[in-house]
């Protein structure tokens, strides 16, 4: 059964129906037996989606963050799958690797002059004079902090376990964070939003950032959710140049309403929750894959951790 939330059910329900080897797939709430659901593939799904689904195996997640349902009521006790991909890795890493180098060469800037029909070529730092710092050393930022190291950036993450990851300064918990911060020029942000890290990016968090580094100031980069930040203060932050830039995919309320200043900031730059992609194709194989294995008496992989969110 697909619960696609606020996305299209059709895309979804005609790629897992390539897939589905003969397996009935229904679209919620067009579900004729409730009691003969196995699995559910949902995307912010409406409590109600789950209302006599008693014979349910997992619940799958058609992204990576599960914050959307983990919070769910009336959530069924089965297991939690999350989404991981190459394919979608590979997508996250090409949005971080080009924030990264849009502030890290200036291109804002060189965009104003182009405008302006100017010609001034400005002084530009090596990569490995900037000092990049990946908070979520996961699936996602695990491959974005590798592009960076292989780019030269001095690259450090930090995650709530100590990760070790190949050319990668770790740090983990809440004791090792501000030191993460203080050596940090560029934060990219690749966290789940929980309980934990709710706000998070705030602008205690943002003053933390170093103000010695190459490029004049800390840059914030946040392809997580919208709720690890303040944008109250994010918007502060730009504008008194606590932060010297953003680059910003995902919002506190998406799409960002027209009011919202943060669409006029010249220091920021906005993309609307694209930075991974799901691709329907992609989702349906590895979903139908994880389904072969259960079935063949294997436990799911990447099942998430109803404690701690994520
Ligand atoms: P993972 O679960 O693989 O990684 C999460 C990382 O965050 C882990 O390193 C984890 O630590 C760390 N973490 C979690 N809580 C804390 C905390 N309280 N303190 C410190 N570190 C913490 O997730 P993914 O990498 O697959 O995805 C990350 C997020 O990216 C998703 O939850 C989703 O919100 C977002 N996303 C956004 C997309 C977009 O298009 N904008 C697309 C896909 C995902 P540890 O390693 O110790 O467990
Ligand atoms: C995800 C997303 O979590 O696209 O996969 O935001």
């Amino acid at each position: 059964m697909l619960a696609t939330g606020p996305w299209r059910p059709r895309p979804w329900k005609a790629a897992f129906a390539i897939h589905a080897d003969g397996r009935p797939v229904f679209a919620w709430p067009q579900v004729p037996d409730p009691l003969a659901v196995r699995y559910a593939v949902v995307w912010k799904p409406p409590p109600e989606a789950f209302a006599g689904l008693d014979n349910l195996a997992a619940i799958f997640s058609l992204g990576a963050g599960v914050d959307s349902i983990v919070g769910s009521i009336d959530l069924p006790d089965v297991p939690i799958v999350r989404f991981v991909s190459d394919d979608l890795t590979m997508r996250m890493t090409e949005w971080v690797v080009l924030q990264v180098l849009l502030h890290h060469r200036q291109q804002r800037s060189y965009d104003r002059q182009q405008a302006d029909r100017f010609w001034q070529p400005l002084a530009q730092p090596a990569a490995s004079s900037v000092r990049v710092g990946i908070m979520g050393l996961g699936e996602l930022g695990q491959a974005a902090a590798s592009a960076c190291a292989m780019l030269g950036f001095q690259v450090a993450g930090w995650s709530r376990s100590r990760r070790e990851v190949g050319g990668i300064q770790a740090y983990c918990g809440a004791n090792e964070l501000d030191a993460f911060l203080n050596r940090t020029d560029i934060l990219v942000v690749l966290l789940p939003l929980t309980d934990a890290t709710h706000g998070i990016l705030n602008r205690r968090l943002f003053a933390k950032l170093a103000r010695d580094g190459a490029l004049g100031g800390p840059v914030l980069i946040n392809a997580g959710r919208g709720g690890l930040q303040v944008e109250a203060e994010l918007a502060t932050a730009l504008d008194d140049g606590t932060l010297i830039g953003a680059s910003i995919d995902v919002f506190e309320t998406e799409p960002l309403p027209l009011e919202s200043p943060l669409w006029a900031n010249p220091r920021l730059v906005i993309t609307p929750h694209v930075a991974a992609d799901t691709d329907p194709d992609v989702v349906a194989r590895t979903i139908l894959d994880q389904i072969a294995r259960f079935e063949a008496g294997n436990a799911f992989k990447h099942v998430v951790d109803r404690q701690t969110g994520y």
